[in-house]
């Protein structure tokens, strides 16, 4: 297990959450977050394609109201040509179809002992999408960009208060992740407009970052010389190891892999119970390093590699399987993915300060009768 090394906060620094970590239960603030931004149930884990409203959601503030009308975004900063493009114009430019598995950060937070209070995830907050929209390469190749530009930062329409800063959430990129080919304007998500909670009527799709890249309710694209200094990029979203120190940003999806618990579930513990006898342990298995290269599922211990299928696309998790011969008695299932980087999801934690990207491995606990 790494070393928890923390200390009281001085505030030279402004944080993204007020408290310390804990090794207390769930606080209401907790639970108020938990309410407001639901996970993917792992069953649906099943589905190559997260149905609408099961995808997981994760929004800061609160979710805009727009009037379509009236909205439009605005391309700017050290460009040739600024712009200002509604949604017809929009969907007038050349389109792109991308499958894109989209994992929140701070996925599996709350298993972390202690615990950074935040949005309290488990395993969930991860989901995949078919996002449709106009590739930001294109129009930034419309606007043209200057030659010192470093970033292009992007501001969502919502605001709020955190760590004790007004803000409109905003994050940037730099400018060869910003002119990828898979780098998406989306304004459908799984062929249907997107619906409010994912950023109706515009939102950016960074395929293989953490889901923060990819913001939400657009309201302005700025290309810019210097580094982006905002909320957002420069006091969350940091792997720290204190509250004092600047940390690193977090960047892409480290490899994980989720099973489809199998059986049944009892209603309040969420263990599973399946009768004795042969049963297909499914999931899947994603990574914004590189490609997924294995899973191996270790049962009572024993590991053993599982079956993989062919991905949608580079950046959409890959499904995997392994049959199983259940016997009577208590198990302990666990699943692990590796990439073509060579990186593997630890058995156990790796702790940081803001609770960001563990990818600790999933553990089922299953009672077979
Ligand atoms: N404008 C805006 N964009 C945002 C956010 C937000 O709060 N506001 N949350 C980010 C975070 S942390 C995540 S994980 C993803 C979640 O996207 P989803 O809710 O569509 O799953 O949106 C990102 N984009
Ligand atoms: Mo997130």
């Amino acid at each position: 297990m790494s070393k928890v090394i923390y200390r009281r906060r001085k505030s030279v620094r402004p944080a993204p959450h007020p408290e310390e970590p804990t090794y207390g239960p769930l606080t209401s603030q907790e639970l108020q977050l938990a309410a407001r931004n639901h996970s993917m149930p792992l069953e649906v884990l099943r589905e190559d394609v997260t149905p609408p409203g099961l995808h997981y959601v994760l929004t800061h503030f609160d979710i805009p109201h727009v009037d379509t009308a009236a909205w439009h975004v605005r391309i700017g900063g050290a460009v040739e040509r600024a712009m200002e493009l509604g949604l017809a114009a929009l969907k007038r430019d050349p389109a792109i179809s991308v499958p894109v598995t989209l994992e929140c950060a701070g996925n599996g937070r709350s298993l972390l002992r202690p615990r950074p209070l935040s949005q309290p995830w488990t395993l969930e907050g991860v989901g995949t999408a078919v996002w449709t929209g106009v590739p930001l390469a294109y129009l930034l190749g419309q606007a043209g960009i200057d030659p010192e530009a470093t970033e292009v930062v992007f501001t969502g329409l919502d605001e709020g208060i955190q760590g004790g800063v007004r803000h409109h959430y905003a994050r940037s990129l730099p400018i060869a992740e910003a002119l990828r080919a898979d780098v998406v304007l989306a304004y459908k998500m799984n062929g249907a407009d997107l619906p409010p909670q994912h950023g109706y009527p515009l939102r950016l799709v960074v395929p293989g970052w953490y889901g923060m890249a990819s913001v939400k309710w657009l309201q302005s694209i700025q290309v810019v010389a210097s580094p982006f200094q905002g909320f957002q990029q420069s006091v969350a979203y940091r792997y720290q190891h204190t509250a004092e120190d600047a940390g690193t940003p977090v960047t892409r999806i480290r490899v994980r892999s989720l099973m489809v618990p199998p059986g049944i579930p009892d209603f309040f513990t969420r263990r599973r119970h399946l009768p004795r006898g042969p049963v297909l342990l499914r999931g899947r298995a994603w990574s914004g390093e590189g490609p997924v290269t294995g899973v191996e599922v270790g049962i009572d211990g024993h590991w053993a590699p599982a079956q993989l299928d062919k991905p949608a696309g580079p950046f959409a998790w890959r499904g995997w399987s392994l049959p199983w011969v259940a016997d009577p008695g208590d198990h302990e299932l666990v699943c692990r993915a590796r990439d073509a980087t060579g990186a593997i999801q630890p058995l156990e934690q790796h702790w940081n300060y803001q609770g960001m990207g563990n990818n600790v491995a999933q553990c089922v606990r299953v009672t077979v009768e």
